[in-house]
């Protein structure tokens, strides 16, 4: 035979095989991603930037009314933040281009509120072409936010300004090459500096914008984009509800069109809604979605990471990670240093798939002469996968190791082009000839990630109890992944009795008291160490059977509140506000439109130079807007020092830290003028102060 006639042959029956295949292969059921939403779930993790004139007011929210002359980073680079994401496994960059101050990175031709009009390059730069650049230097995707809500214009809240909003997204999805993203956060209207007019703007979030209109003009610039927004509109993407970095185990990437989506349907998705609407969990690698000082020993854990990984990838979302550019106009060490050990512990996480190479059998195999057989789930091939007869609702998948094998992972994935099918599935494993269950649960999506403890077996099977339609199964692997210790946790009581609290057990705490890093020589933790004035407590977990030690826990701790009296109440919860104990609170009525009081009696006069409050972990009513502070020397002449706003803490009900200058008291009076919820309670995990 000639070659020519064996390529013949060949290329017939390719041809042959694959209009049998397309013809015998399941037909989509249901909703199912666009070219645009499949192109972006594939890019799994991707960067935040949170970066703004408020970075240079300390501040979550800018009001609008800062003078761009403040903003001046002495050593911008968007090339550092390129590298790091990149270094970090993430395959793009959003960047707030404008947050709610309305300040502009970018010289926009609309506004004087912009990089045009501030001491960096001497007004001649623009931030959006640096990280564009850079972002085509590293090979990583460009998004952008450009918040609805602007606190600066004049024209926010009347018509005119939805032609200057179009007119800024004209300018960003024109001059900067492909944008990926954009992103339209869901906070809309209220106070601000409007052009001077420092009133309190309130829009119609579903009207206001007419994102019909806008969402075309989107698409007509830049066909590839998917949408955000969180305010209006559905978009091709969603929120899912919090900002705490998960989102829900049963996670269906639909919703329907048109009608209120609540944060439960936020959380999981709708099971039977009519469009494609994936999540895509948004998160910061420290408290705050901005830069502050006081937090740069608050960036999270490996471990809490990790979990972030596991709770938003492996439940079928995207990560969308947040680093805040600092003051320098960089991401800070500490953050790099946390993205790239995760980088580097999901790598070896995922390193050696013990499914692939071994034996894996299926139930049912769709009848066809295109291979959907099992082998498609361990080709390492997501492009391929395994399928059953149309009208199978339920099959299984055997993992036959061929010796017993360790493992406490294991991952799934739908070939989601064909829909999301799986309702309810289950994960056991072969023990001494035994089916032990590991894992019972329902949707799986895009990619599924499980942990469970460690087992030892020597088969694995992945049972699908019900699904919409035919499974359509492109992977399935299986891991062992090293464990990770977690760092002790810090509390000190009112006594100040510090408690030192180790997170695995079988391991040994050692601290520090000095300021140093402690190690296997420092003190031994054995019961709690008493305390009173100013202390930083550093402690590391260490497991005597490994000697692998868990990343350091540090707490830094102001002035006990041993002598301190809550002052104006008889009721007995209110102490809950100075007990150390962040996970009490205290609520109280507030008088109609505010202001309602706590009055905090230290014992004696200190210097002080700021305060601390922690709202109510647990309900997002009753969380403290706007407030005033005043101190006292004798519980009778007030004077105030420091009145403002907490923003964010809706979404992000963190400790809030506000400084004031230096004055001596021994009263403090925190007065709510606002609270999340219409101002009808006020809620307080903690109150603290900070003492010069
Ligand atoms: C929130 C905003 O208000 C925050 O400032 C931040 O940008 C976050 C990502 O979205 O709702």
């Amino acid at each position: 035979m000639s070659k020519a006639f064996v390529f013949c042959i060949f290329l017939t029956s390719f041809f042959i095989d694959s209009v049998y295949a397309q013809k015998d292969a399941p037909k989509p059921y249901g909703p199912v991603p666009s070219a645009n939403q499949w192109r972006w779930q594939k890019m799994e993790y991707y960067a935040f930037l949170h970066f703004s004139i408020n970075t240079f007011t300390d501040q979550e929210w800018g009001s609008g009314a800062e003078d761009p002359k403040i903003f001046n980073p002495d050593s911008l680079d968007c090339r550092q933040w390129a590298r790091v994401c990149k270094e970090a496994g993430m395959k793009g960059i959003i960047l707030t281009v404008k947050h709610h101050s309305g300040f502009c990175l970018w010289p926009s031709k609309y506004t004087e509120f912009s990089v045009r009009n501030c001491p960096w390059k001497n007004g001649k730069g623009d931030i959006v072409r640096e990280l564009a650049d850079a972002c085509r230097e590293y090979g990583l995707k460009l998004g952008v936010y450009l918040s609805p809500w602007d606190r600066n214009s004049g024209e926010y809240g009347k018509p005119g300004y939805i032609t200057y909003f179009r007119n800024q997204l004209r300018e960003l999805l024109t001059n900067y090459g492909d944008i990926f993203e954009v992103w339209f956060d869901g906070a809309n209207g209220g106070s601000g500096y409007y052009g001077g007019a420092n009133e309190t703007r309130k829009i119609d979030r579903r009207t206001y914008y007419d994102w019909k209109n806008t969402y075309k003009l989107i698409r007509q610039l830049q066909p590839k984009i998917v949408i955000w927004n969180d305010g209006g509109d559905r978009g091709d993407l969603r929120w899912v509800g919090t900002e705490d970095g998960y989102v829900g185990e049963t996670n269906w990437s639909l919703l329907n069109a048109t009608g209120d989506v609540p944060g439960d349907m936020l959380a999981h998705g709708l099971e039977n809604g009519d469009s494609w609407v994936p999540g895509e969990v948004n998160t910061s690698i420290r408290p705050g979605w901005f830069y502050h000082a006081y937090e740069d020993s608050r960036v999270k854990s490996l471990p809490k990471l990790l979990d972030v990984y596991y709770s938003s990838f492996g439940r079928n979302a995207t990560m969308l990670l947040n680093f805040p550019i600092d003051r320098h106009g960089l991401i800070h060490p500490n953050d790099e240093k946390a993205a790239l050990q995760l980088a580097a512990a999901v790598k070896e996480v995922f390193a050696d798939n013990l499914a692939a190479g071994v034996a894996v059998t299926a139930t049912n195999v769709r009848r066809s002469r295109k291979c959907f057989g099992a082998a498609m789930t361990t080709d390492g091939n997501e492009d391929t996968y395994w399928t059953t007869d149309d009208g199978l609702t339920k099959a299984a998948l055997t993992v036959d190791f061929g010796k017993p094998t360790f493992f406490n992972r294991f991952l799934a994935q739908e070939y989601i082009r064909l829909g999301q099918r799986v309702k309810a599935f289950t994960v056991e494993a072969l023990v001494n000839g035994q089916w032990r269950m590991l894992a019972r649960e329902t949707t799986i999506g895009y990619k599924r990630i499980l942990r469970f403890p460690g087992v030892t077996a020597t088969q694995l099977r992945f049972t699908i109890t019900d699904a919409k339609a035919c499974p359509v199964i492109a992977a399935i692997r299986v891991y062992n992944a090293p464990p990770v210790l977690s760092a002790p946790v810090i509390t000190r009581d009112r006594q100040g009795m510090v408690g030192i609290h180790a997170a695995d057990s079988g391991t040994v705490v050692h601290y520090t008291l000095d300021g140093s890093i402690p190690g296997s020589g420092s003190p031994k933790y054995t019961g709690s160490l008493a305390s009173d004035g100013k202390l930083t407590v550093q402690a590391i977990a260490i497991d005597p059977a490994t000697g692998k030690s868990s990343q350091v826990g540090r707490e830094a701790f102001d002035i006990s509140h041993r002598g301190w009296h809550i002052v104006g109440t008889r009721d007995p919860e209110a102490e809950k506000v100075i007990d150390g104990d962040t996970h009490t609170a205290w609520r109280q009525g507030m008088e109609e439109n505010g202001p309602t009081d706590l009055v905090i009696d230290l014992g004696v006069e200190y210097t002080l130079k700021g305060f601390r409050y922690l709202p109510d972990q647990y309900r997002r009513s009753g969380l403290i807007t706007t407030y005033r502070f005043y101190v006292s020397a004798d519980n009778h002449e007030w004077a105030l020092v420091d009145e403002g706003e907490f923003g964010n803490i809706s979404n992000n009900p963190l400790w809030q830290v506000k400084s004031f200058p230096a004055v001596h008291g021994r009263y403090i009076r925190l007065r709510a003028i606002g609270s999340t919820g219409g101002s009808a309670e006020a809620g307080y995990a903690e109150v603290d102060v900070v003492t010069d």
